[in-house]
């Protein structure tokens, strides 16, 4: 007889963590590492449903490393994340995009795992309450760029590819960078939390793509979808058209022909809400695509290939889609510096196909 699944019979990302610690998927560093991010990620969600209550809207008054106006809540996001993922102790370095430079984890003892974030993208929107949301990624400790420090103090950038030439590194700062500058290619794990009408925490270790929505009944994120596949095609786009006197000839008749008819007789619909996690996670599960081009201001586009571009890249291909930068797949693209841009266009492979072939 087929047993009944009886309705109370939920997963839990507790319970989904350590069912794939068992399965040898992920190991218990890890386990410990993205339960910490989940436990972050439930603290900015709290946050954001009463930040106009709380006072936490508005600007703080200062400018990030990107120069952009700090938000009260990206201040208090990036110090929730920081201290989830020091307090752990399984992190090695860490690199925020509201941190100037990768951050070494003293308090690190064991796993030492390499962890990128934005811990709350989007964040314009929060004082109108439109969706935001934190973005991450994790990589293993990087052991071409482990240095060794000289017992004069001296640090080395030992690589694989020459175990004998020594390139001597000036700083923490530096071996940090070192360490985090990998391409999305080698990420072990990548995810969102949306901050909406749900709380949702998108995750991907390498087996597929996995939804949880947040129960706050009693605070637990429930595995409410599995192995999510993002439709081959989608008539849906989010660029921001505003820019469109910017961009290049080829974006632009790209962009004109979304708006044609064509054989289905009707045109492609828009959909912008200036939320990368937003966009991204409509256009995960209804399938089209999000873009954010170079312009004539903005050489590389706006988008941060390490915690955002790389990790959405890793998520959209696990579930069957494409990320690139309309030319070149998005996790082959080693960064050269921590803050480093590239232009994004990602969701069903159709689309971002057809886009790079008007851009050829
Ligand atoms: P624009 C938010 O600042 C962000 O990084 C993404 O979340 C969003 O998709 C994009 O920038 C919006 O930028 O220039 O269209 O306002």
């Amino acid at each position: 007889t087929s047993s009944t699944k009886s309705s109370y019979e939920l997963v839990t990302l507790t319970t989904w963590l350590l069912k794939q610690e068992q399965a040898g998927v992920i190991d218990n560093e890890m386990t410990i590492v993205l339960a910490s991010i989940s436990t972050a990620c439930k603290q900015i969600a709290a946050l954001v449903l009463r930040a106009p209550i709380s006072n936490l809207t508005g600007v703080q008054g200062a400018v990030n490393v990107q120069g952009e106006d700090q938000k009260k809540l990206d201040v208090i996001s990036n110090e929730v994340f920081s201290n989830c993922l020091k307090s752990s102790g399984r992190t090695g370095v860490i690199a925020s995009e509201e941190e100037d430079v990768p951050v070494a984890v003293e308090q690190s003892y064991s796993g030492n795992y390499i962890v990128v974030f934005d811990p709350l993208d989007g964040s314009s929107n929060i004082d109108a309450a439109v969706s935001t949301g934190s973005i991450f990624g994790i990589y293993a400790p990087n052991d071409e760029c482990l240095a060794d420090v000289e017992d004069n103090g001296t640090a080395f950038r030992v690589t694989n590819a020459s175990p004998t030439v020594r390139v001597q590194l000036d700083s923490v700062e530096q071996r940090c960078v070192v360490s985090v500058c990998q391409p999305g290619s080698n990420l072990l794990a990548a995810g969102y939390c949306m901050y909406s009408s749900s709380v949702i925490f998108v995750l991907t270790v390498g087996t597929g793509v996995y939804v949880f929505t947040l129960d706050p009944m009693y605070g637990e994120f429930v595995l409410t979808q599995e192995k999510v596949q993002i439709p081959k095609a989608g008539k849906i786009y989010a660029f921001n058209e505003g820019n469109f006197a910017l961009w290049d000839d080829k974006l632009k008749r790209y962009m004109d022909s979304l708006k044609e008819p064509g054989d289905s007789g009707k045109p492609y619909s828009a959909r912008y809400i200036g939320s990368l996690v937003g966009d991204f996670h409509r256009t995960l599960l209804y399938g089209g695509i999000y873009g954010y081009p170079r312009d004539k201001k903005s050489k590389n586009g706006k988008l941060r290939l390490l915690y955002e571009c790389a990790p959405m890249s890793f998520i959209v291909e696990q579930a069957g889609g494409k990320g690139s930068d309309g030319h070149q797949r998005i996790l082959d693209i080693t960064p050269t510096e921590i803050h480093q841009r590239v232009p994004l266009y990602i969701g069903s492979v159709e689309e971002v196909e057809k886009v790079e072939k008007f851009l050829a």
